[in-house]
C-alpha cells in the first residue's frame, strides 16, 4: 500500500505545481496524496470549527493560524479529535494509532482530525508546513509514528545547553513532531553528584518550570533525569531524598522522572538494588499521582560491549523491575548505529522492547569535531521492536538540529527514510537563505576523527574520487584538480556566506570556528591546486607565490585551531579531516618536493604546521595533544589513573631552540617530586638537569629559578624511583619567551 502511494506520489512531483510539496514536510508522513494539480491557498474568508478535544495547545496554534475566521463563511476549517461531532464526516478515515491524524485540503474546505489530542497536534503542523510552502496542492494525509516516543536526551559531558537554547530546542521538537525530552546534562550538579539530594536554587527552579511549560505547548514529555549513582548509599534516607527530589520537581510541573545509573561503578551498580529504588518509586509515587508517565531508566551496563551476561546483570533486571518500567540502551558499543539482531538480543535480556539511547551527534569525546552530516546506519526495520528512539545531542545545540530533523524523520517513518533527502531539507529548514552554502560546509564536517568509541562518519563524499584521481595521478589529472579547486573555492565563500548570516545568529556562533576554519581549509585547497598546476605545466614563475599562500595557511590554520575551542578534552577546531585536508597536505608536499629537485631550491616540505610535538614511553600518554597559547605550552589532562613505567618519560619537543620561563606539572599526587628527573637538551645529545620544588602535600610540583632563561628544544620528564607508579595527569605546562 505503502509503495503504492510512494509512485503515486513520485509521479505527483514531476507536476510543476505540486514540485515542492511533499519535500516540505518534517516528518515525512506515511500516506500523502495530491487531490487536484492547482496550487491550494486558504480563502480570504473562512470560518472555524472546532470540536470539543481541540483545546489546550491545539486550540492556540489554530487561533493563532486562522485568526481572521469569519463565522458565517462557507470556507469552513474543521479541526477536532476523534469523537468530536466536529470531524464526525471523516472519523472512518482518522488511523487508529496514537498520535495519528487524518488531514484534508482542497477547494472546499479544511478537515483536521486527530486520533488524540496528540495527533490533532500533528496534524495541524502538518496543515502549517503546507501553508508555509507557496506550492502547496490540494491534498490528502493520513499519519501516525511508526515508533511512539521520539526526541532528544540531553545526556552529554560538557557544558549543558542555556536555558534559551532549550526552549528554542523545544518548539523545534513540536515542528517535527519529536514528543519526549529528557533532561539529564552530565554537568549539572543538581541532576548528579554532588547535589541530586538538594532541592535547585529559585533561578534554575523557574526556569525548569517554564521548559515543562514549553514542552507541554509543543506536545513534548518533559522528563527529569537523576543520576544518583556515584555515590547513592542503598538505605531509606537516600531513597527517602531521592522521591523528595522528585516531589520537588513535580511540584515545578514534571510529570516524567528517569533514574540513570550510566558511567558508574561500585555500590550503585548493583542490579537487584536499583530495580528495588526503581520499584519502590513507581509503586509509591508514579502509580500514586495518577498523572505521572512511565519511569525511565538507564542502566550501568548499558551496551553489548559492557553487559556480562554471566553477571546477571540485564537479566535481574529484566526480571525484576515492573514491566512499565523503560530501560535504555545504546547498541552494540556505547556508540554505535542499531540494527535488528542487536534488538533481538537486547529484547530478549530484558524481557521488554529497549529505550534506545543513541549516542549520536553528541561529540563529548571529539570535541575538536562538529557533526553536521546525514543521519544515517540505522536499521529501517526496527520500528517495532523499540520502546523509543532518543538521540544524544552535541553541546552546540543549534547545530545538534541538522541531526534532530533527520532523526525525527527516521523515528516517524522508518521505510521510507531517506538520509540524503532528510539531511538536505534538514539544512534548507535551518538556513533557507543559505541552503547551498551549509550543505557546501556540512558535506566537510561530518566525521568525528579518530576516536575511543571507533564511531566513524563519510566525509567530503562527493568530492572524493576527484580527490583520489588527482592524488593517483601526481597532480596531472586535470579535470579532478580543476574539481578539486571549485569545491574548495566553494568552501572558503560558503563559510564567508555563513559568517556573515543573520538568519539563526545562535547558530551561526555556535558554528564560527569551524567557519573560520573551512574558510582556511578552502583557500589552502585552492593554492596548493595552484601549486600543482605550476608544477604540470613547467610554469614555476607562479609557483613561490602560490607555495608562500599554501604556507601562510598552513600557519593560520594552526593558529585558529589553537585559539578557539580551547576545551581540557580535544582543544581545536578541526574541518575536512577525513580525506579533504589529508589529501592537500600529500600534494602540498608532493609539489614542494618535485619543485624542490627541479630547481634545487629548499623548501619546507611538511605539511602540518606543529610547532609542538609529544613522544612517550609510557603507553598511555603517547597519544596525548600538546598546543600552545601565547607563550604558554601545555599538555591535555587525562582523566584516567596512568601506570607510569620505571624510566619510563615524557618528552614535549618544539620546532626550534627556545628560551624557557617557567615549568609546572601536576601529577595529582603530594609529596611525588622525589620519584622524578625533569631536564631539557638545546638541539643536541646533551641533557641539562632541571631542579624541582613541591610543597609538602600538595600535588602541584614547580621548577627552581635556574629554569629561567635556559634554552632548550626539549624537555623531558622522567621516572627515576625505580618502581611503577599509578599517578594522574592533572597537568603539565611550560612558558617560554617569545621567538
Ligand atoms: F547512559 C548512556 F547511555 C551513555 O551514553 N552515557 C554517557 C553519555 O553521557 C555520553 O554523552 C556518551 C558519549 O560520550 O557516552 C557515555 O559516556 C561515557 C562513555 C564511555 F565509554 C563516559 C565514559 C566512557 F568511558
Amino acid at each position: 500500500m505503502k509503495r503504492f502511494f510512494l509512485l503515486f506520489f513520485l509521479t505527483a512531483c514531476t507536476w510543476p505545481t505540486c514540485g515542492g510539496l511533499r519535500a516540505q514536510i518534517n516528518p515525512t508522513p506515511q500516506q500523502m496524496s495530491t487531490l487536484a494539480e492547482e496550487r491550494w491557498v486558504l480563502p480570504e474568508r473562512y470560518a472555524l470549527d472546532l470540536g470539543t478535544g481541540a483545546d489546550g495547545p491545539a486550540k492556540e496554534r489554530l487561533l493563532q493560524l486562522f485568526s481572521e475566521a469569519a463565522p458565517a463563511a462557507s470556507f469552513k476549517v474543521v479541526a477536532g479529535v476523534k469523537g468530536d461531532r466536529a470531524v464526525r464526516r471523516v472519523k472512518g478515515k482518522i488511523p487508529s494509532r496514537a498520535e495519528g491524524y487524518y488531514l484534508r485540503i482542497d477547494a472546499d474546505g479544511v478537515t483536521v482530525a486527530g486520533a488524540d489530542a496528540r495527533g490533532l497536534l500533528y496534524g495541524i503542523e502538518t496543515l502549517r508546513q503546507l501553508m508555509a510552502d507557496s506550492t502547496a496542492c490540494p491534498v490528502e494525509v493520513t499519519d501516525y509514528p511508526d515508533v511512539p516516543f521520539r526526541g532528544v536526551v540531553e545526556g552529554f559531558y560538557g557544558t549543558p545547553w542555556t536555558h534559551e537554547a532549550r526552549l528554542r530546542q523545544l518548539d523545534f521538537y513540536g515542528q517535527n513532531k519529536l514528543n519526549v525530552y529528557l533532561y539529564g546534562p552530565k554537568d549539572d550538579p543538581y541532576h548528579s553528584v554532588p547535589n541530586w539530594r538538594k532541592p535547585y536554587p529559585e533561578k534554575e527552579a523557574a526556569q525548569l518550570r517554564e521548559l515543562v511549560e514549553r514542552a507541554k505547548a509543543n506536545g513534548v514529555l518533559f522528563y527529569w533525569a537523576i543520576h544518583p549513582g556515584a555515590d547513592i548509599k542503598w538505605n531509606d534516607t537516600d531513597r527517602d531524598l531521592l522521591l523528595a527530589k522528585f516531589e520537588h520537581m513535580y511540584a515545578l510541573g514534571v510529570r516524567a522522572f528517569a533514574v540513570f545509573f550510566d558511567d558508574i561503578s561500585g555500590e550503585g551498580a548493583k542490579a537487584d538494588k536499583q530495580a528495588a529504588l526503581l520499584n519502590y518509586i513507581d509503586d509509591n509515587f508514579v502509580s500514586k499521582k495518577g498523572d505521572v508517565a512511565p519511569l525511565v531508566m538507564c542502566p550501568t551496563e548499558y551496551n553489548k560491549a559492557w553487559a556480562n551476561p554471566a553477571g546477571g546483570y540485564l537479566h535481574t533486571l529484566g526480571t525484576k523491575l515492573n514491566d512499565d518500567i523503560e530501560i535504555m540502551w545504546t547498541g552494540n558499543s556505547v556508540v554505535h548505529c542499531i540494527d535488528k539482531a542487536s534488538m533481538e538480543w537486547i529484547n530478549g535480556q530484558i524481557g521488554r522492547k529497549a529505550y534506545i539511547w543513541w549516542n549520536y551527534p553528541v561529540s563529548d569525546f571529539c570535541r575538536d569535531h562538529l557533526l553536521m552530516g546525514p543521519v544515517y546506519g540505522n536499521g529501517l526495520d526496527i520500528e517495532d521492536d523499540v520502546a523509543a528512539f532518543v538521540s544524544n545531542p552535541m553541546e552546540h545545540a543549534e547545530a545538534s538540529k541538522v541531526a534532530l530533523y533527520s532523526v525525527a524523520d527516521y523515528a516517524w517513518n522508518m521505510e521510507e527514510y531517506d538520509s540524503q533527502q532528510s539531511w538536505q531539507r534538514a539544512l534548507r529548514a535551518l538556513l533557507p537563505d543559505c541552503a547551498e552554502e551549509f550543505r557546501t560546509f556540512a558535506a566537510h564536517s561530518s566525521d568525528l576523527g579518530p576516536n575511543g568509541h571507533g564511531f566513524r562518519r563519510d566525509e567530503s563524499v562527493e568530492l572524493q574520487p576527484y580527490l583520489t584521481a588527482w592524488l593517483g595521478s601526481k597532480g596531472s589529472d586535470e579535470r579532478a584538480a580543476m574539481a578539486v579547486a571549485a569545491e574548495c573555492g566553494r568552501l572558503a565563500a560558503a563559510a564567508d556566506v555563513l559568517l556573515a548570516d543573520k538568519e539563526n545568529e545562535p547558530l551561526i556562533r555556535e558554528m564560527a570556528p569551524w567557519l573560520r576554519q573551512a574558510r582556511l581549509v578552502g583557500a589552502y585547497g585552492q593554492a596548493v591546486v595552484g601549486m600543482n598546476v605550476c608544477l604540470v605545466n613547467g610554469n614555476s614563475m607562479d609557483f613561490m607565490p602560490l607555495y608562500r599562500h599554501a604556507h601562510a595557511l598552513q600557519q593560520l590554520m594552526y593558529e585558529n585551531s589553537e585559539a578557539s575551542n580551547q576545551n581540557p578534552y580535544q582543544p581545536g577546531v578541526k574541518v575536512g579531516g577525513l580525506v579533504l585536508l589529508p589529501t592537500l597536505n600529500k600534494m602540498f608536499t608532493y609539489a614542494a618536493v618535485e619543485y624542490s629537485r627541479r630547481e634545487k631550491a629548499a623548501l619546507d616540505t611538511v605539511a602540518e604546521y606543529q610547532p609542538y610535538t609529544l613522544e612517550s614511553t609510557v603507553p598511555q600518554l603517547r597519544m596525548q595533544p600538546v598546543s600552545g597559547r601565547g607563550n604558554e605550552v601545555r599538555v591535555s589532562p587525562s582523566n584516567e589513573v596512568i601506570t607510569w613505567p620505571a624510566g619510563a618519560s615524557l618528552t614535549v619537543r618544539m620546532d626550534k631552540v627556545r628560551a624557557l620561563t617557567g615549568l609546572s606539572f601536576d601529577l595529582g599526587t603530594p609529596d611525588i617530586s622525589s620519584a622524578f628527573k625533569l631536564d631539557a637538551s638545546a638541539g643536541g645529545t646533551e641533557w641539562m638537569p632541571i631542579g624541582l620544588i613541591q610543597q609538602n602535600g600538595k600535588t602541584a610540583v614547580h621548577t627552581t629559578n635556574e629554569i629561567n632563561g635556559m634554552k632548550a628544544d626539549r624537555i623531558r620528564l622522567t621516572n627515576v624511583s625505580g618502581k611503577e607508579l599509578k599517578v594522574y595527569l592533572r597537568n603539565f605546562k611550560f612558558t617560554k619567551r617569545n621567538q
